[in-house]
Order: C-alpha cells, then structure tokens, then sequence
C-alpha cells in the first residue's frame, strides 16, 4: 500500500507514526519534485492543489483535521473516492474544555478579579445566576453535540441549532432557516462550532448578533471567516455585544495592527482549541484504511455536496 502524506510542519514525526501504525505502507512526503510518484491514500493537511493534479490512482483522502473547507476549496479534489475527516480523535474533549473555560470565565467574571489582583482588591462580586446566561450552540456534529452536553453539566440552560436538527438530552435544538431567529432569541452566550461552507459563511454578523439576549457574548472555534469581523466590532462598540473569545479570525496568524489584539471586550487565542492530537488521529486513519481495504465503510465520510 503506498501512502502519500503533506503537511507544512513537523512532517517527519507524522511520518513515523504513520509508517509504524501501518507497517505495510510505503509512506513519503509530497514534494513537487516527487509529484508523479503515485499513492493509494493521501493524508493530508492544507496540501497545494498540485497535489491532487498529480495523483491520479487514489482511493480515499484523509484530512488531519476536523474542518474540511481547506480541501473543499481546491480544484483537483478526486470527486469519486472517499474524503474522510477526523471524527473527534480527541478533539471534542479539548473543544468542550476551551468553550467551558471561556463561557465560565465570562459569566463567574474571572477577568475582573484578573484585574482586582492587580490593584491588591479583596472584593467579592455578586454571584451570577446560570439562568440568565443561556447558552447557544451552532453546529451539532460530534465535536458540537459535545460542547452544548458539557455547557448544560454546569447547569446552564442549553440550546443547539443546526441545519437539519438532531436530539439531545437536556439540550432544546432548533433546525433550519426556520429555526434561526427562535435559537438567536433564546441565546445570550453564543458558540459557533460549524462548519465553514457558502452557506454559513458570514453567519455571525450585525443582524444575527443583534437578535441575541443583551449583554451578548461570542465564543467562535469554528473558522473566522463565520464572523464579520467589522459587525462584531460595531456591536461591542454600541454595547449590544458585552465581549467575545475568539480562537479564529478572518486572517491567520492576525495581523499585528489588527483592532482584535488590543480590544478590551475580546479574548483572542491562536487557533488552539481543538489541536490535532497525532497518536490519536494516526490510529483512527489507520483503522480507517485497513476498513477500506476490506471492503467495508468508515464514519466521518464528508458529503461534497454539503460541504462537510
Ligand atoms: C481543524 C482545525 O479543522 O484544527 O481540525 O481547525
């Protein structure tokens, strides 16, 4: 079995681990000076389009990653086999973790106390009631679904929308275009956890913002291009937003004159909610081709059509 694999970094770990989980496989690094050498699978993250120009024979393509817009975006895409995505690998525990930390850090107002210890204030706040800071999860794939369940274990009052609805226990779940403005009114806190496609591009801007409770929060660890970034600016300028964490922005790594880095309302962190775990994901690929190669089927097969 022969295997292509790209990424930008940290290439020869990922290698080894892949040679060792599938000790059959002849396993090397696309480069364009190797571009004809042709695979059976390509396991990939962001690679150049040139890749898929160049391999004519594959039999499925495993992104290192839980977000496929990268892939979907490329021209050469091999239309007829299997585009396979992680499916959790450790990912949904991490996600869960850093939207928890971010939603009880604004609502138990940690940043305040930051601030309090600065000055040496000893001074206790009111406490806040979770009842008045219901949350909003969009997007209910596994890593979402995981998200909204450990947002209602704290008890806050959790609601999920996504495009075709799915349920949940303890989590009230809107569906659709239909269902959009119901779930934005029932929110102060809003999670974005989608997938980024044509469709949802943009779905955080001032007009779907500006239907959430007061005093609004945003938690993005989706993709940035979700958020107008220039809406969400406005919102908090007026004070129709109370702040947002971001983990994604519209140009990555953020430029250093961007308006986010010194925004007393925004938490920003760099793309590090959810990292790909290697062990993890090189085992569930593994397991994924040995699958294929029986013949049988593999879950987190990516609908082209959908986009995710
Ligand atoms: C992913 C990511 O899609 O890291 O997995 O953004």
């Amino acid at each position: 079995m022969k295997i292509v694999f790209y990424a930008s970094k940290n290439t020869g770990p990922w290698l080894a681990a892949i040679a060792s989980a599938l000790s059959d496989a002849k396993v090397w690094l696309w480069t364009p000076e190797e571009a004809g050498r042709q695979a059976d699978y390509a396991i990939v993250w962001q690679p150049p389009a040139e890749l898929f120009a160049s391999q004519k024979g594959l039999k499925a393509v495993f992104n290192i990653g839980a977000g496929v817009d990268g892939l979907m975006a490329l021209p050469n895409l091999p239309g007829n086999v299997p585009i396979v995505r992680l499916n959790d690998a450790g990912m949904a525990s991490q996600m869960a973790e850093y939207v928890c930390h971010a939603l009880i850090r604004h609502v138990r107002e940690f940043d305040v106390y930051s601030e309090q210890m600065k000055e040496r204030r000893w001074k206790a706040r009111r406490p806040a009631n979770r009842m008045d800071f219901p949350v909003g999860v969009m997007g209910l794939g596994f890593i979402g679904a995981r998200v909204a369940e450990s947002a209602a274990s704290f008890g806050y009052p959790t609601f999920g929308w996504s495009r075709s609805g799915k349920s949940l226990p303890n989590i009230t779940v809107f569906a659709g275009q239909d269902g959009l403005e119901p779930f934005l009114r029932a929110v102060r806190i809003l999670i974005c956890v989608l997938p980024l496609t044509a469709e949802t591009q943009g779905i955080l801007n001032a007009a779907t913002l500006s239907k959430l409770k007061p005093d609004g929060y945003l938690i993005n660890v989706a993709r940035g291009r979700h958020l107008v970034e220039e809406d969400l600016l406005a919102l908090l300028a007026d004070g129709r937003l109370a702040g947002a964490a971001l983990d994604v922005v519209c140009s990555e790594p953020l430029p250093a004159d961007h308006p986010f880095w010194t925004h007393p309302k925004i938490t920003l962190t760099p793309h590090i909610s959810a990292l790909t775990l290697r062990e993890e994901s090189v085992a569930q690929i593994a397991g994924k081709i040995r699958m294929l190669e029986c013949g049988q089927t593999v879950e987190g097969v990516v609908d082209i059509r959908r986009g995710y």
